[in-house]
C-alpha cells in the first residue's frame, strides 16, 4: 500500500501520556487510572484506552494513501483522503469499549486468556467523518442495502498492521452489510477525534468507528474494504471475541458453535474509588460510567454503600453542554452517562453499582455466571471494597 506502512518492530512507536496504566507494551495496550477517565463526560484523546495488536503504522504519503474496495459489481475502486473529505462530514458522539473491558477481575474467578484490564478499556470520544453507508453509496451500493446485486452480505474492513494472532497479517473484521449502508446506525470512516485529525495510536489516517459494538469492529488504518457474502473468516472474528458459557474451556471448545460478539452489553463501573481506597466515616461520594450496546441508552444506575442489601439511584450526568457534541435528539444516543451518588459510611464496606439500560437489562449479579475462558464482557455487578482509615480519597 503506497502511503501508509506497517512496521514489523516496536521501533516507530508514538509518545503515549505518562500517566496511562500499561498492561502490555508491546503491543502497546493501556488504560488511564480510574479517576481520570470520569474527569470528563468527552475522552481526552491522550487518556483514551489504546488497544493494538501489532505496532503502530505509519503514513508516509498521505496523498498516495487510499483504500481499495472490491466485491463490487464492476471492477474494484480506489478512495483517496479527498474522495472521502469531499462527503458530507459528520462528527458522532460514541463511547468505544473493548470486550476485555474488566477481565482482570474475571481472571481472579478461573484463569481466562487475554491481556488483563482494570474498567477504563472504554472511552467517550466524539468522532468526524464520513459515513460508511454515503462512502459505500459513492462505489455503487444504494442506501440501506441487505444484499448487493452479486451477492454481498457482509462488509469486511482490512488493516495493514503485522499481528501475530493471523500469522503476520492484518487485523480485519466485518460488519453486516444492513448495518454498514443504513445512516442511521451512524458507521463512521473517522478521521477526527475530539475535533482534531486522527492520531497513529486510534487509527490516522483512517478508522471505523461502529457504534454501540465491541471495539474489536472499529478496524483501525484501513488498507481496503470488501463487499463479501459471508462474514470475515479472520481469527479476531472467529476464534476471538465470541461469548463462551462457563462450561467451555480450551479442552472441550468449538469456536464454529458461537456467532461472533457484535453489540455490547449493559455494564458500569464506578471510578472514583477502588480496592485500595480508605475512607472515614462520613460522606462518601460514588462517581463512574454507565452505557449499553445496540443505541439502547441507560435507564438508571443503582448505587449500593451496603454490599447489595439496600440501593439508592445515582444522579447521570449526559453530554451536559459540551460544545463538541451537536444539539439534537439523538446526539447522545451511542455515549455513556457518567453517574454520582452519595451514602453515609460507618465501616469497612462494599460499594456496588448496577445499571439498567432502556430495554431493562441489568448486569448480572456474579462474575462467576459469565465467566467465559477469553474473559470477555465482564459486566457483573461493579463492586469495591472500602476500609476505613485515614481517608486516601
Ligand atoms: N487495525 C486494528 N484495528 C483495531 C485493533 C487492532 O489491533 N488493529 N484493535 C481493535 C480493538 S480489540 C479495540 S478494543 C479497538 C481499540 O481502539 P483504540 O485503540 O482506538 O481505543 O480497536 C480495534 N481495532
Ligand atoms: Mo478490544
Amino acid at each position: 500500500m503506497p502511503g501508509l506502512r506497517a512496521p514489523s518492530d516496536y521501533k516507530e512507536e508514538p509518545s503515549r501520556h505518562p500517566a496511562l496504566v500499561i498492561n502490555s507494551k508491546e503491543p502497546f495496550n493501556a488504560e488511564p487510572r480510574r479517576a481520570d477517565l470520569v474527569s470528563s463526560y468527552v475522552t481526552p484523546v491522550e487518556f483514551f484506552y489504546k488497544r493494538n495488536h501489532g505496532p503502530i503504522p505509519i503514513v508516509q504519503d498521505l496523498h498516495k494513501y487510499s483504500v481499495l474496495f472490491t466485491g463490487l459489481k464492476g471492477s474494484s475502486k480506489e478512495l483517496f483522503m479527498k474522495d472521502i473529505w469531499k462527503l458530507p462530514k459528520y462528527t458522532v458522539a460514541a463511547t468505544l469499549q473493548c470486550a476485555g473491558n474488566r477481565r482482570t477481575a474475571m481472571s481472579k474467578t478461573r484463569k481466562v486468556k487475554g491481556v488483563g484490564w482494570d474498567v477504563a478499556a472504554i472511552g467517550n470520544a466524539v468522532w468526524g467523518g464520513a459515513k460508511l453507508a454515503d462512502v459505500l453509496e459513492l462505489v455503487g451500493i444504494p442506501k440501506c442495502s441487505h444484499v448487493t446485486s452479486n451477492g454481498g452480505k457482509h462488509v469486511e474492513f482490512v488493516s495493514i498492521d503485522k499481528c501475530k494472532e493471523e500469522n503476520g497479517g492484518p487485523y480485519k473484521a466485518s460488519i453486516p452489510l444492513s448495518q454498514a449502508t443504513n445512516p442511521e446506525a451512524d458507521v463512521l470512516l473517522a478521521y477526527e477525534m475530539n475535533g482534531e485529525t486522527l492520531n497513529r495510536d486510534h487509527g490516522y489516517p483512517l478508522r471505523v468507528i461502529v457504534p454501540g459494538v465491541i471495539g474489536a469492529r472499529s478496524v483501525k488504518w484501513l488498507d481496503s474494504i470488501n463487499i463479501i457474502a459471508e462474514e470475515c473468516q479472520g481469527f479476531f472474528m472467529q476464534r476471538d471475541y465470541k461469548m463462551f458459557p462457563p462450561s467451555v474451556d480450551w479442552d472441550n471448545i468449538d469456536w464454529s458453535t458461537r456467532r461472533p460478539q457484535m453489540d455490547f452489553p449493559v455494564q458500569c463501573a464506578i471510578c472514583s474509588l477502588d480496592d485500595k481506597s480508605v475512607a472515614k466515616p462520613g460522606k462518601i461520594t460514588i462517581k463512574g460510567y454507565a452505557v449499553s450496546g445496540g443505541g439502547r441508552g441507560i435507564e438508571r444506575v443503582d448505587v449500593s454503600i451496603d454490599g447489595g442489601k439496600t440501593w439508592v439511584e445515582a444522579i447521570k450526568s449526559q453530554k451536559a453542554g459540551n460544545p463538541y457534541i451537536p444539539d439534537g435528539e439523538n446526539s447522545d444516543k451511542w455515549s455513556w452517562v457518567l453517574f454520582e451518588a452519595e451514602g453515609d459510611i460507618h465501616g469497612s464496606t462494599e460499594i456496588v453499582a448496577k445499571a439498567v439500560d432502556t430495554a431493562a437489562n441489568v448486569q448480572p449479579e456474579n462474575v462467576e455466571v459469565i465467566w467465559n475462558l477469553r474473559g470477555i464482557l465482564n459486566t457483573s455487578w461493579h463492586r469495591v471494597q472500602v476500609r476505613m482509615g485515614h481517608s486516601n480519597l
